[in-house]
């Protein structure tokens, strides 16, 4: 880890001398999006600014117990102007769900991330090190001067919890712990949050999983799981996508497992790939074979459309099957 402070100057500055700020983040916003972008909302209104959280599709089931979600502008881009757009949990232009408004209405464009990427969005406070975006959210508090509230920690113990997979990824570090402890000691109860974020899903999810895992297939002398979703398991059951999306965890914790992909048709007809690794082999490596990326630990690549599922399924393992020397 590097020693040289992780905020500019110009950074720091740009916060404290603003008096609007936008805040928004990725597509398909996960609990570390949700809860950084609403506990960023608290420290900056505890500074007295004027905040708007843009999600464009809305604050997901499992995140929206978390405190400002109701103030969540969703749909087509608040009118502004802003004097500072703050992304979180992104730097990659192409993974924002609508596209960043002009430079008359967002002002600065700010960001705090911790993903590998090339993006090109502005003033960037990107660090692969750290296991979650909330951790970066709660650190700028810090140096901003501002105790934490209540709210504010349980947004960040709610993009730490859900970023390090429970606190069971690779990048869990004491401070992740550490901020975590400062959460509960400042009114966060583990299992109220644990029942909204892993234990409030649809009774019909049980029946998609059930299907879904029957596909399972191992190749590769069992180092590589692959699920394939059937073409109208979602429409028969009456769920959404948000059904899958922990799902490739489990062909993950089978014993001798290297890689475990979820493979689904998109409703634009390309094949949509979710790779998960068990630690030695780098999936968004594998993912940039096919034109994806990613974590190490977690990637995704697409074919195109006309792609079979199955061959997508044996493409993946003849790359992987190179790498593994199988
Ligand atoms: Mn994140």
């Amino acid at each position: 880890m590097s020693d040289e402070p992780r905020f500019s100057d110009s950074f720091l500055i740009s916060i404290r001398e603003a008096g609007s700020v936008l805040l928004t983040t990725h597509r398909s916003p996960d609990g570390d999006a949700v809860g950084s972008s609403l506990a960023a909302a608290h420290m900056l209104e505890a500074l007295g600014k004027n905040v708007v959280v843009w999600i464009p599709s809305g604050v997901p089931g499992p995140y929206a117990f978390l405190p400002g979600t109701d103030g969540v502008h969703v749909g087509e881009p608040p009118p502004g102007p802003f004097d500072v757009t703050l992304v979180v949990d992104t730097s990659e232009p192409g993974l924002l769900e609508g596209d960043l408004p002009g430079p008359d209405v967002c002002g600065k464009v700010l960001v705090l991330d911790h993903h590998l990427s090339g993006g090109t969005l502005g003033d960037e406070v990107v660090r692969v090190e750290v296991a979650a975006t909330g951790e970066l959210v709660w650190e700028l508090a810090g140096l901003l001067g501002l105790a934490p509230s209540g709210d504010f920690a349980i947004c960040v113990y709610v993009a730490i919890l859900t970023d390090t997979g429970m606190f069971r990824y690779d990048l869990t570090s004491p401070e992740s712990h550490r901020i975590a402890a400062r959460c509960l000691e400042l009114g966060v109860r583990p299992y109220e949050v644990a029942r909204h974020v892993y234990e409030s899903y649809p009774a019909a999810y049980l029946s998609v999983w059930a299907e879904l895992l029957g596909t399972v297939h191992l190749d590769l002398d069992g180092t590589f799981a692959t699920l394939v979703v059937p073409p109208d398991l979602l429409s028969r059951h009456g769920v959404s996508e948000e059904a899958l999306e922990e799902v490739v965890g489990y062909p993950r914790g089978i014993e001798g497992v290297e890689v475990a992909a979820l493979i689904r048709r998109k409703a634009d007809g390309r094949v949509r790939v979710s790779l998960r690794s068990t630690g030695r082999v780098n999936v968004a490596e594998l993912a940039s074979h096919f034109g994806g990326g990613g974590h190490f630990g977690a990637a995704g690549c697409d074919f195109p459309p006309g792609t079979d599922l199955s061959e997508a399924r044996r493409r993946l393992a003849s790359v992987l099957g190179e790498k593994l020397g199988r």
